[in-house]
């Protein structure tokens, strides 16, 4: 019937996994002549069927013990011959290439996190893309209000599920609302992230710039706290005692709304005498406005708290004493090398 040695012999002859893989089509396939062999045992009696059974099972039984072992010793040589052809000479010499770094801006904005991380802020990054909900009415900025001109926005084509463009932030005061959501009161939480504005480009604006949000809720915040904490934090960042003063500022999302200005100590190697800085404007800010709480589902008569959107830019350009944000970002080595 079937000649064990023979097939062994055949067996013997294969090479390589494609020639095993016909082997295997041959006599253990769906169409493999032992398989058609046990599927024309149908038509016999009971006690042939019996002992032929007995006899195919036997045959099968080695054939497949047969195959398996040298299926696991073709893998095996295929993988020894890969490894080998793959093998790396580690003693060729490697092309010169130079160590990167991080760039200023990513470094101040590094440095940022780690202090707000020091003071207690949760550190979110949120999504670039928002929609206009998003980044407008859900901070208290209606979409006819002139303030979303203040922004030029960028839009993208895809639309969001209520029909309007998906757009490119433009501030990350858009996370506000995300934030008391996401992580309850009280909150106490920054965002140092991208923003987008499609605006001239001078040595003050970029189209793609970097903010840092924060935002602080909790029971009875006043002015009072939020300036405390800003001079503290403020003096951190820019790595000198800062002073700050508060001016009216408008913005549709704080009541009341500040801008918040700074100045700090400076050396004047002229005259060699310690003096003030001028005031610098640094950032806008204010106490939450009472509609911004109630999106998040916030009873403003409980809770309170204030918010500030700082550029990072402009941290770093005090810093390093640069006069033109676009250096941080035009990819100008000798810029980037000179602070490396
Ligand atoms: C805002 O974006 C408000 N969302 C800030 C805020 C947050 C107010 C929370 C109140 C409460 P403004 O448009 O002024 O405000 O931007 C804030 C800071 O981002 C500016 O002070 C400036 O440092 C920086 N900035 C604004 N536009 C640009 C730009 N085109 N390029 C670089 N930095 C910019």
């Amino acid at each position: 019937m079937f000649d064990i040695k023979a097939i062994k012999v055949e067996l013997a002859k294969v090479a390589n996994l494609e020639q095993l893989d016909l082997f295997f089509q041959t006599y253990l396939g769906k169409s493999g002549s032992i398989t058609l062999a046990f599927k024309a045992m149908g038509s016999l009696s009971p006690e042939e069927k019996k002992s032929l059974g007995q006899e195919l099972t036997q045959v099968k039984t080695q054939v497949t013990e047969a195959y398996e072992s040298t299926q696991r010793a073709l893998s095996a040589d295929q993988i020894n011959a890969q490894l080998n052809a793959d093998i790396v000479d580690s003693s060729l010499e490697t092309a010169d290439s130079e160590q990167g770094s991080y760039s200023l801006l990513a470094n101040v904005r590094r440095d940022a996190e780690e202090i707000c991380k020091s003071l207690g802020f949760i550190i979110e990054y949120g999504t670039e893309v928002v929609t206009k909900f998003e980044n407008f009415e859900s901070v208290n900025i209606p979409l006819t209000h002139p303030a979303t001109e203040m922004h030029d926005t960028i839009y993208l084509q895809d639309k969001d599920p209520s029909g309007e463009n998906f757009i490119l932030r433009t501030h990350t005061s858009s996370m506000q609302n995300y934030l008391i959501q996401k992580h309850g009161l009280p909150l106490k939480a920054v965002v140092p992230s991208r923003v987008y504005r499609y605006e001239n480009m001078d040595a003050h604006h970029d189209v793609m710039f970097y903010q840092l949000e924060g935002i602080v809720v909790d029971k009875g915040l006043s002015v009072a706290h939020f300036k405390d904490m800003m001079e503290k934090l403020l003096s951190a960042l820019l790595h000198k005692k800062v002073e700050t003063r508060m001016r009216p500022g408008y913005f549709p999302f704080v009541e009341p709304g500040f801008e918040i200005d700074a100045r700090y100590e400076i050396y004047d190697p002229a005259t060699g005498k310690k003096e003030l800085s001028k005031w610098i404007e640094l950032l806008g800010a204010g106490m939450v406005h009472p509609n911004v709480l109630k999106v998040a589902g916030v009873d403003s008569d409980e809770r309170s708290g204030f918010a500030f959107g700082i550029g990072i830019s402009r941290l770093a350009a005090i810093r390093y004493g640069i006069k033109d944000i676009r250096y941080f970002t035009n990819g100008d080595l000798r810029f980037a090398k000179s602070f490396a």
